[in-house]
């Protein structure tokens, strides 16, 4: 159960840490199994880049039932329930990998405006958790936030003219160049303002985070890998108008509230 001041922390700031949560023993059983993935990568809900390495696994229970498991913690669902208020169906679910050497970066985003536009989730009422795989240090690309800034709803983009007469594709969401990166002017303002927090930890660390968070990664140039998971719950009281044209892997269709796995 979540402190008091932890879930105050979470809605002022936009995001939480929690350090230690999963044992080495319990990282290292999902661990193992990423490496199976290279056996998918011509799978659609495995995305690569440009050289082939995986940058993102959607639904990876599809290949590696396992991961499964991992949506239904109650360390992360009872939690996020705790944070949101509510019961939570599962929306989203990735590992995001980078590579020893040339993991790639992430822009300057918020994920509300994918869901919203994309799938037509239509208020925030939605929560992200990223589980630390490896131990993650300020060289392989950790999380970067800008504390207080889901505050003010979605925000400006920032103008992509080489984006501007591509037909919509479904890669400009998942690759490095989004679709819907944030207003350079507008990042600095609020960096300026509440500073660039950048979420190291501990194998095993979780962080929660708010769908209107500014967030992005740099590129690991290290030569130690970074796996994560990130799980995105709803709430059952925000579901989607219409279906989502977006592949299920992308935005589950199941609508019912996740239990806790025992
Ligand atoms: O994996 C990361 O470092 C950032 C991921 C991210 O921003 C996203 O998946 O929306």
């Amino acid at each position: 159960m979540l402190k008091k001041e932890q879930i105050e922390f979470y809605h002022s700031n936009g995001y939480l840490v929690l350090i230690d949560v999963f044992s080495k023993e319990e990282i290292s059983k999902l661990n193992s199994k990423i490496k199976n993935f290279k056996n998918h990568t011509s799978q659609p809900n495995v995305i690569c880049e440009d050289n082939g390495d995986i940058r993102s696994i959607f639904a990876p229970e599809i290949q590696e039932p396992i991961f499964g498991d991992l949506t239904k913690d109650k360390r992360l669902l009872i939690a996020s329930e705790e944070l949101l208020k509510s019961a939570l169906y599962l929306y989203q679910y990735k590992l995001n990998l980078k590579e020893a050497y040339v993991g790639k970066y992430w822009e300057w985003h918020q994920d509300f405006p994918y869901w919203h536009f994309g799938d037509g989730i239509k208020t925030p009422e939605m929560i992200s958790v990223m589980v630390l795989f490896d131990e993650v240090k300020s060289y392989q690309g950790p999380l970067l936030i800008i504390p207080k800034s889901h505050q003010n709803g979605i925000v400006d983009f920032q103008h992509k003219a080489h984006l501007e007469n591509k037909k919509d594709n479904l890669l400009n969401s998942l690759n490095s160049d989004l679709k819907y990166t944030i207003n350079n002017e507008l990042v600095k303002e609020y960096a300026l303002k509440n500073k660039i927090v950048s979420l190291e930890g501990t194998q095993g660390t979780v962080i929660f985070f708010h769908p209107n968070i500014f967030h992005a990664s740099n590129s690991n140039v290290s030569p130690f890998k970074r796996s994560t998971a990130i799980i995105t719950y709803n709430s059952i009281h925000n579901t989607p108008e219409k279906k989502s044209s977006r592949p299920h892997y992308i935005c589950y269709r199941n609508t019912t509230r996740l239990k806790v796995f025992s």
